[in-house]
């Protein structure tokens, strides 16, 4: 029997439901269940300040609720003027700045009911959009976050923004209760690829060129890995699917799972290929236990030849033979980059991706200012950081200075592991969280450092990933050290992936706390300072000394 929500998406009237009259409803700042799963469709969650809930309650008062808003950005590229409209956005309306999501784009964070259509047409009249940035549907494409090092990055941004345009829902219902749209009368309204019920859950899509791993490809539903030939020319693209982060605690029919490699295709054939993925999980995907609905369950059970044939035989052409590919690393690249035209692109580390103002750095102030005086664009990384692009020789001095005065240069002067760690938002807002994590990060860090100092490490490059349950926003099974959240203070710690994003960690230690976790650290690091070979990862020296077993490799055939 399909579940609850099945029904609730095919009454909704193509997303509407509720959602109207529950915003109208001025007797609570919430709005029904039901209506707030259909409202993740229009990028917006309901939640609620968890640091006071329990005293709220005690007070007998209602949580104290507010909708979290994310913006669809596909490659994460904006213009100033947009930066300046969603730093004015985080002003008017919310309560903890701008934050970086691991999917390159922005959340805003604690907007109360009464703001929640302004927030949205705000985003709307910046010539960007929330449709889609959540719910059962294509979610924001990313794309390798340095798009204009050369043309064929150029070209594969036209591709993540030409796939999120094409994939878009088609309903008019985000027009009709954002924008003050024609409410339609008596005409048919379709959606050609999902349907009434959309997709059985969530589906992302990422670009990454190699040799730059930086949005994780593997973890993506659908991943897309360029062919570039040596004359720069975009050959297309290797097709990755059935990737996925999310499990739950003790349930061992759900796993984070790496995409499998299953062929090649011409960039002409990109936008078919990805709406035939898209139709077929539509089509096998589980609509009666969301928690096996995500497309690399509906391929374990039917198995990836049989997806793959299905596939095909949808598209009417079969996939060419994967070509060869390599990948260096994932994370970001600090500091300045020369791209092609002469046009330079400097990435920063925005920690947790979290733009406050605040006494250590200013990056409100600091951005809003570059955003008045630079000539280029801004874009925004898959690891929470971003990149001031397209700048011309000349200028850098002049940014050089505006991002130290605002302390935003910090990447400069962080150790490795703190330049690799990334954090999901975790507590106050997310109603998942079992655990801090991005608050959490900058405390732990400093003891990791200790460690790492003690042992000569300081500058060993190790990817850390925190989150505060094991739904896994901050892509923690991707983690060369990984914590996941059991309960306040206690976390899993996982160990062993891969500085490349090809190899998920293994669980080592379960349900422990802080001193634990640094005490087997402590111990690890000592061996690996010790025994390691020249240039070897944290992560591939743990099988290598066989502190971890060897993993099932994922299906990379091709790359070295
Ligand atoms: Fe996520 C749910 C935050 C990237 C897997 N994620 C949530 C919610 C909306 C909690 C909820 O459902 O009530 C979190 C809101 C927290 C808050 O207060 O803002 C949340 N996810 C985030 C962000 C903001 C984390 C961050 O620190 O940046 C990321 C927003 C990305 C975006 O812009 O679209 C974010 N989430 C991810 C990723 C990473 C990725 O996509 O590259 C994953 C793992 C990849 C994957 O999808 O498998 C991820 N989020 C989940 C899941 C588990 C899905 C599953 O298949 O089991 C959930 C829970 C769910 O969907 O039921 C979830
Ligand atoms: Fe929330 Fe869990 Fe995602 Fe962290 S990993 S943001 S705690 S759902």
């Amino acid at each position: 029997m399909p579940s609850h929500f099945e029904t609730v998406k095919q009454e909704s009237r193509f997303l509407r439901g509720g959602i109207a009259e529950g915003l109208a409803d001025p007797v609570t700042g919430a709005i029904s269940e039901d209506d707030n799963k259909l409202l993740k469709f229009h990028g917006s969650y309901l939640q609620d300040d968890r640091d006071i809930r329990d005293e709220r309650r005690r007070q007998k008062l209602e949580p104290a609720y507010a909708f979290m808003v994310r913006a669809r950005l596909p490659g994460g590229v904006m213009t100033t003027a947009q930066w300046l409209a969603f730093d004015k956005i985080a002003g008017d309306y919310a309560s903890s700045g701008l934050r970086i999501t691991t999917r390159q784009t922005f959340q805003w964070h604690g907007i109360i009911k009464r703001d929640l259509k302004p927030t949205i047409a705000a985003i709307d009249a910046a010539m960007a959009s929330t449709i889609a940035a959540c719910g059962d549907v294509n979610r924001n494409v990313v794309c390798n976050a340095n798009p204009v090092e050369s043309q064929a990055h150029e070209h594969a941004y036209a591709w993540a923004v030409r796939l999120s345009e094409h994939l878009e829902p088609k309903t008019r219902a985000y027009h009709e209760l954002w924008l003050d749209g024609e409410k339609l009368v008596g005409e048919e309204e379709v959606e050609p690829l999902y349907g009434p019920t959309y997709l059985p859950r969530k589906f992302k899509i990422g670009l990454a060129i190699p040799p730059l791993n930086d949005i994780d490809v593997f973890a993506q539903d659908l991943g897309l890995i360029a062919i570039v030939e040596e004359d720069g020319r975009l050959a297309g693209f290797n097709v990755a699917i059935g990737g996925g982060m999310g499990a739950s605690h003790g349930d061992p029919s759900t796993y984070p799972r790496l995409a499998d490699v299953i062929g090649f295709v011409l960039p002409e054939q990109l936008l078919a290929l990805a709406e035939t993925v898209i139709a077929v999980q539509r089509d096998w995907g589980d609509r009666e236990e969301r928690k096996h609905a995500r497309l690399k369950y509906t391929i374990d059970r039917h198995g990836l030849a049989a997806f793959k044939a299905e596939l095909e035989q949808r598209l009417g052409f079969a996939l060419q033979a994967e070509r060869a590919f390599r990948f260096d690393h994932n994370g970001d690249r600090y500091g300045w980059i020369e791209g092609h035209a002469g046009r330079w692109h400097l990435t920063l580390q925005v920690e947790s991706g979290r733009l406050l103002d605040n006494e250590a750095h200013t990056w409100l102030s600091g951005m809003r200012e570059l955003a008045a005086i630079h000539k280029g664009d801004i874009r925004l990384t898959c690891n929470q950081n971003l990149i001031i692009a397209n700048v011309v020789a000349a200028d850098r001095a002049a940014i050089d200075e505006l991002v130290a005065r605002h302390g935003m240069d910090g990447y400069r002067k962080h150790s490795a592991i703190r330049q690799h760690a990334i954090a999901c938002v975790a507590l106050p807002t997310c109603g998942l969280a079992m655990a801090e994590s991005e608050r959490y990060l900058p405390l732990l860090l400093p003891k990791l450092e200790a460690l790492l100092d003690r042992h000569g490490l300081i500058d060993a490059p190790i990817l850390l990933r925190l989150s505060g349950c094991p739904n896994g926003c901050s892509r923690p099974y991707l983690g060369e050290i990984a914590l996941i959240g059991r309960a306040p203070g206690r976390y899993d710690l996982r160990l062993g992936a891969d500085f490349r994003g090809q190899r998920l960690n293994q669980l080592y230690r379960e349900n422990v706390d802080e001193a634990a976790l640094l005490d087997v650290l402590d111990q690890l690091f000592a061996r690996f300072a010790g025994e390691r070979a020249a240039g070897e990862h944290f992560g591939d020296f743990l099988l290598r000394a066989a502190v971890l077993s060897q993993p099932r490799l994922i299906p990379l055939k091709v790359s070295a």
